[in-house]
């Protein structure tokens, strides 16, 4: 049984910068306010789902539908996607994304510096993983709250049998109209789109949203930076040790398919997504470790 939100505070929380309450389904969250930024994130799915820098906007975008309940993934912010991406290669019944964004979490630390609030969190394989996943394995989520949001998805393979995992911050962007909306860092890259029978293509160019957009970029370490001229923001999103970048949005029809996601929701948002998956997903050695680093920053334009 996980502990409550008032115990955990007492064990973690920083007075005036970083509080545990009961989040939004009486879910345990942690929510930091510092003259820095405002963030959140929910010990379901080690959730980041609120990250509100200083001089600007919300940047993570949430539905309004979403569903906040152990076993369901939280619609928008970064869930934690590992250790499948998309549908299990073997298992087409097996839930889409893996399964660490359903489960509970552990809060194991919460750090503060002059710059920075750092919220630790722990999921790691039980007897309950075992038949979704065979091996043992522990995923830490460092989120970093300051000028910029950091977060680091460290995998340890804690089995004694080597591990092929694969892995995505599948981070929700708040744009103020996605049809103006360009992406920058993607040009003449390869990439796969989903929307069109797993067809291997050419990016030509900034990516433009004008119609359902599902694209697993490919062997690209490339920052990215998402344009939004109604915001009159800039996102940018560098990566460390990461090799794939994915770009969705639902666009009409998908968005109505979509039970916790607003018909009308969908050109508020975009997601860019920090992954490694396919042939560059993750192989480690027993004991050893992957760490994913991903810098979220915003400018004005
Ligand atoms: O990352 C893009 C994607 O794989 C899309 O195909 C779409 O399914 C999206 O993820 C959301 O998936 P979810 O399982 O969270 O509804």
């Amino acid at each position: 049984m996980s502990e409550s939100a008032a115990t955990l505070n007492q064990r973690f929380g920083i007075s005036g910068i970083a509080t545990v309450v009961e989040g939004n389904g009486g879910i345990p969250a942690v929510r930091i306010a510092t003259s820095h930024c405002t963030g959140e994130v929910c010990l379901i799915g080690g959730h980041v789902t609120r990250w509100k820098p200083a001089d600007s906007m919300e940047v993570l975008w949430l539905s309004d539908h979403s569903l906040y309940s152990v076993g369901k993934a939280i619609r928008g912010g970064v869930p934690v996607i590992f250790p499948w991406f998309g549908a299990k290669a073997d298992d087409p019944k097996a839930g889409s994304h893996g399964f660490v964004r359903n489960r509970m979490w552990e809060l194991e630390s919460i750090n503060a510096n002059d710059d920075t609030v750092t919220v630790t969190l722990l999921v790691r394989s039980d007897a309950s993983t075992k038949p979704l996943w065979p091996s043992d394995f522990e995923l830490r989520l460092r989120a970093a709250f300051g000028v910029q949001l950091t977060l680091q998805l460290e995998i340890t393979n804690t089995d004694k049998q080597p591990l092929r995992a694969e892995e995505a911050l599948h981070s929700y962007f708040t744009v103020g109209d996605v049809r103006q909306a360009a992406i920058e860092g993607l040009d003449a890259t390869a990439y796969i789109d989903k929307t069109d029978g797993n067809t291997r293509k050419t990016q030509s160019g900034n990516v433009r949203i004008t119609a359902e957009t599902d694209r697993v970029y490919l062997d690209t370490a490339n920052s990215v930076r998402i344009v939004d001229p109604v915001l009159r923001r800039r996102i940018l999103i560098k990566k460390e040790h990461s090799l794939n970048s994915v770009v969705w949005n639902p666009w009409i029809e998908k968005a109505h398919s979509l039970s916790d996601f607003g018909d009308d929701e969908w050109p508020s948002m975009v997601c860019v997504e920090p992954s490694n998956v396919g042939t560059t997903a993750v192989e480690l050695a027993p004991g050893q470790q992957h760490t994913m680093t991903v810098h979220i920053s915003t400018s004005a334009m």
